[in-house]
Parts: C-alpha cells; sequence; structure tokens
C-alpha cells in the first residue's frame, strides 16, 4: 500500500507488457499518444506511418468518426447488458450484418471478446456438436506447426509455435499438428499464391488421419493465410484440398480468420478469397476496428440446429463471456461496418494488390532479402539471420523503421506488413522508400 503515494503517472515498471522485451522498451520506451487515419503520434511529437493496421486490426484507420461517434452515442445510452438470458438490441442487429457479408452457409454467431477466446470457443463448439450428435468419441483436434490461435490454453495446443507451448506444460491432450505451407525451396519470392506442394502437404492430412482414426477426429483448425508466424501464403490447391479431406472424414474445418477476415486479402474473408467453405469461422481484430475488443465465431446451421434439443428452458450450450455482445463494442462494429460499407473496404485490397505486390518485391536487391511473399494487402519480407543472433536483424530494422516514421511488425527474422486498407498509392510508395532506406543501412 505504502508504495501508491510513490505511485508516478509516467512510471513504467508496473505494466508487465504483452509479448514485449520488456527490459529494453522500458530503457527506450516507445508511446503513442494520438493516431488519425494512416498515422500515429508519437509521445515525443513525430509521426509515424502505420504500416501493420496496429495489430493487424485497425482496417478502417484511425480515430474514424463512425466508429468514434457509435461508442459515445452507446456509452451515454445503454452502457452494459447482462449477456446471459437477457440481450440489447445491437447484438441481434450486429449478428444479422455480419451473415450478410460472411461466406454462404455461415448462419449464427457467437460473441467473444479477443481472437484467444474465439479460438477457445469454436473448439468447444466443435467438440460439443460431434457429442449432441452423439459422436462423442470425436475428441482429437488438429492444428499445424507455424499456426497461431491465440495464448490460451486450446489456442496454443493447436497453435505450433514452439515459444508460445514449451513453458506451459501438457496443454491439451488429443491435439495433433499438420505440417506447415512453407516451402521456401520451392516457392521463394512467389508473386501472390505459391505455385508448388499445395495438394501434397494439405494429403498429409490423410497420413494423420490413418494414425488416428477419423471417427475420433472432430476438428481440423487452420489459419488461411498464417499470419503471425511469418506470412505464409497457402500454396496453390491447399485450403481446397483439407475441405475435401475434411468433408470426407466428418471431421470439422475450422477456420481462424482473426487476421484475414474483414477485407485483409480484398474479399470480406479469405473463404470467400479462396472460395472454401469452413463450418466454423473464428474473427475478432478487424470486427470493431481493433478500437473495442471483440470477437465473433460463426457456425453453419447445421452446427447450430444440432445443440438446439431438450427442453425449451434448458440452456443449450454451456459456454459465453460477461461480456459477449457487449452494447458499446457491438455499437463499435456496428461503425466498423457502416465505415466499411461505405468506403468499400471489404474489397479494396484487391485493388490495391497488384501495385502493393510490385513495390514490395521491389526490395528484393536490397541487403540480407532473402525471400519476399504477398496476398491482399499482406507482405512479407524474410532477412537473413545475423549468424548467432537470430531476431536481431528484423528487431533492428523495426527499431530503425520507428525512428525513420513508419511502423512495421516482424516475428523472427520476418518484417510483415499489413496497412490499414484505406491506404493510397502515395503512401505505399512512402512506407516502401522508408523500408528501403532501412534495409539499405544493412541492419
Ligand atoms: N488467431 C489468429 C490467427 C491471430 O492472428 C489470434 C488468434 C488471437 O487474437 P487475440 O485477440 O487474442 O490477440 C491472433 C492474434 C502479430 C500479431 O504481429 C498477431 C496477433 C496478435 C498480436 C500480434 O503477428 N494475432
Amino acid at each position: 500500500m505504502s508504495n501508491r503515494i510513490n505511485a508516478k503517472p509516467n512510471d513504467l515498471s508496473a505494466f508487465w507488457m504483452p509479448f514485449t522485451a520488456n527490459r529494453q522498451f522500458k530503457k527506450e520506451p516507445r508511446l503513442f499518444v494520438g493516431a488519425k487515419d494512416m498515422h500515429y503520434t508519437t509521445h515525443d511529437g513525430r509521426t509515424v506511418l502505420d504500416g501493420t493496421a496496429g495489430l493487424w486490426c485497425v482496417n478502417a484507420g484511425h480515430c474514424r468518426p463512425k466508429i468514434t461517434e457509435a461508442i459515445a452515442q452507446q456509452a451515454g445510452e445503454l452502457d452494459y447488458a447482462p449477456a446471459f438470458q437477457l440481450g440489447h438490441p445491437k447484438a441481434f442487429e450486429l449478428a444479422s450484418r455480419l451473415i450478410d457479408i460472411a461466406p454462404e452457409g455461415m448462419e449464427h454467431v457467437l460473441y467473444t471478446n479477443s481472437g484467444s477466446e474465439s479460438v477457445e470457443t469454436a473448439l468447444k463448439v466443435a467438440l460439443a456438436y460431434h457429442r449432441a450428435k452423439g459422436d462423442g468419441q470425436r475428441f482429437r483436434l488438429i492444428g499445424r506447426e507455424r499456426g497461431y490461435h491465440g495464448v490460451n490454453f486450446g489456442g496454443i495446443s493447436v497453435g505450433g509455435i514452439v515459444s508460445n507451448r514449451k513453458m506451459f506444460g501438457t496443454l491439451l491432450t488429443g491435439v495433433d499438428h499438420m505440417p506447415h505451407t512453407h516451402q521456401p525451396g520451392k516457392n521463394a519470392f512467389s508473386r501472390g499464391i505459391p505455385d508448388h506442394g499445395g495438394v501434397d502437404i494439405a494429403t498429409e492430412l490423410e497420413r494423420i488421419v490413418t494414425l488416428h482414426d477419423a471417427s475420433t477426429i472432430a476438428a481440423v483448425i487452420v489459419e488461411p493465410v498464417a499470419g503471425s508466424t511469418g506470412v505464409l501464403i497457402p500454396p496453390k490447391g491447399y485450403l481446397a484440398k483439407l475441405r475435401e479431406i475434411c468433408t470426407k472424414h466428418g471431421i470439422l474445418l475450422i477456420f481462424d480468420e482473426v487476421i484475414t477476415g474483414f477485407g485483409r486479402l480484398g474479399a470480406p474473408f479469405a473463404s470467400q478469397y479462396f472460395d472454401v467453405k469452413p463450418d466454423i469461422m473464428v474473427t475478432a481484430k478487424g470486427l470493431t476496428n481493433g478500437v473495442i475488443p471483440m470477437g465473433a465465431v460463426f457456425v453453419t446451421a447445421e452446427i447450430h440446429d444440432a445443440f438446439m434439443q431438450g427442453p425449451d428452458h434448458m440452456i443449450e450450450f454451456f459456454h459465453g463471456y460477461t461480456y459477449s455482445g457487449n452494447p458499446i463494442a457491438s455499437a463499435a462494429a456496428l461503425g466498423t461496418l457502416d465505415t466499411y460499407r461505405d468506403e468499400n473496404l471489404l474489397t479494396r485490397a484487391a485493388e490495391l494488390a497488384p501495385y502493393w505486390e510490385e513495390k514490395l518485391h521491389s526490395l528484393r536487391d536490397c541487403p540480407n532479402v532473402i525471400d519476399i511473399r504477398n496476398l491482399g494487402l499482406i507482405g512479407a519480407i524474410e532477412l537473413k539471420p545475423i549468424d548467432g543472433e537470430p531476431t536481431k536483424r528484423a528487431f533492428n530494422a523495426f527499431l530503425e523503421a520507428y525512428n525513420d516514421g513508419l511502423l512495421i511488425r516482424t516475428t523472427g527474422d520476418i518484417i510483415a506488413l499489413s496497412p490499414p486498407l484505406i491506404i493510397s498509392h502515395e503512401e505505399i510508395d512512402e512506407l516502401f522508400d522508408k523500408l528501403r532506406k532501412v534495409l539499405e543501412r544493412n541492419i
């Protein structure tokens, strides 16, 4: 208690920051104090071009009026309504609006507060669906190497990132992993969808099915494009083949569209972009433009209807959150959908993609660049690691870019780019000019 008296507003020590090199950060803090459209303002008064839409979420750009007004209005009208056994109009309106833009076949929406919770919700729906159908022996969940599905126990269990898993014990049992789709030997510097290996890599799922028997497998979960582990674009035919194998064996296919959802590839969802339909779709981030925490899980009528049995007064699915469909989050999401609709943002990435691709791949001649990949308004530049110091080269690039007024993301020695979907051609030029200058310093 006595410490409180000494608490200073600018003391950085109390906040243990997420996924951050805390000691480095606190020696040399980077704080944002404002944002508008494509730019952040830093605590030392500089402007930074947002090359990553925050953390892949601010798809409509920053501080957009329809969203901020919707939030302010809702906060003064109905701040909170209990989520269980009661409701409020905007949560229903939002679900209908979401179904309107969702891939055909998605008919119902469950709300969460983050991508991680959306993943847990999807996995639980999958297990409970099979059980509701009398197929409760289907308990296995299949993920993929280099998959990222958030940080909760289900998500790290099906995820495939060793540093996110190794500290946390036994995780979920009954989980297996498919191989990742990254084949730099064959597909380096592919423009858009890589040509090689898609069907063969997907067919590895058959091997896993043979090992465990299809009758024990509930669901397969993948990101249509793996984002966090460095933008791994699925090679031609991969997702369609996964769909075919899952359908053949009665296994549910879950698409984790936390990054690919809400226009990132040039269609509302990756499912539409690739023309492959999942049974369950996981979203968050762009749902509210990142402004208020919220996620949504989409399911087919078949899945939903399997739960609708027993007496009417009984709860059908024992799952949900205090903040499921929170009024202010729902209002923020509606303001976001209005903005996307009015500015055609859910398809804008398709128009920008050729220019984006050209500019991105023009960095091929920069020092230490060993691969470049892209799809929609996503790009990645893979750098040759510094001998004995993996991740340092990309982290240096991040720091230098930040000092030069450009926000990029790095993972391992990969630079990931995913700007707001409102970016102009001139801002794309500026982004790549700044990045070229950083890379040419041979960091
Ligand atoms: N699934 C996917 C595919 C994600 O990308 C999550 C689930 C979890 O979402 P929450 O809202 O619980 O964080 C994510 C999150 C990065 C980066 O730079 C990516 C994420 C989060 C933070 C940084 O790659 N993805």
